[in-house]
């Protein structure tokens, strides 16, 4: 019996992170190991993934809602059924990561989503000077606005695809 006929676990995943972070980026290389030439996200894109989690099979369905500043009101809509939160970071945009920080600190703060994993991404690090791990913890704060759930820092560059794997295979270990 193939993937598809066997009974799978599905799981929400919810992308989120500002305007031009690259999340359609990252989600079209996921899906189809391409680099497709992106158009800022109106409304939402969705992708199915399988994969194996503790010997079972399990689908995860991606949600990549816009994040420019108008789409955002419209986050909220997607908490309810989030079981994880997937955070996309432009680490090459230091003038705007006191704007991915305030966003990120109220969309953990919803209760919707209280307890949920993050997976924050620290992405394009294939530009000059991108912002390294080490410093994004600190500038977002994250030990603080992450208390009292599982997250992780991950570094990748969506249009190379160096890092996009291991991100991936992040967000399967600690989905719930
Ligand atoms: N250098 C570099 N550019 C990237 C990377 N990821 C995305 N980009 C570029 O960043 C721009 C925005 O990418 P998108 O994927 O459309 O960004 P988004 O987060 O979906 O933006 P919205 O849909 O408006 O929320 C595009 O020009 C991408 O080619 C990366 O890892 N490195
Ligand atoms: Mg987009």
């Amino acid at each position: 019996m193939g993937l598809r006929g066997s009974k799978q676990p599905d799981a929400q995943v919810l992308l989120l992170g500002l305007d031009n972070a690259g999340k359609s980026t990252l989600l079209y290389k996921l899906k189809h190991n391409i680099c497709v030439g992106t158009v800022p996200t109106i409304g939402f894109n969705v992708e199915m993934f399988e994969a194996r989690k503790n010997s079972k099979n399990i689908a995860l369905t991606l949600w990549d809602v816009g994040g420019q500043r108008k789409m955002r009101e419209h986050w909220m809509s997607f908490h309810q059924d989030a079981a994880m939160v997937v955070f996309v970071v432009d680490s090459s945009g230091r003038e705007r990561l006191e704007e991915a920080r305030r966003e990120l600190e109220k969309t953990l703060r919803s209760e919707q989503l209280r307890g949920r994993p993050l997976v924050l991404i620290a992405n394009k690090q294939d530009v000059n000077g991108a912002l390294t791990v080490t410093e994004l913890k600190d500038k977002l704060n994250l030990k603080k606005i992450c208390s009292g759930r599982d997250w992780f820092v991950q570094p990748c560059s969506a249009s190379t695809g160096v890092g996009v794997e291991e991100a991936f295979r992040r967000v399967v270990h600690m989905v719930k």
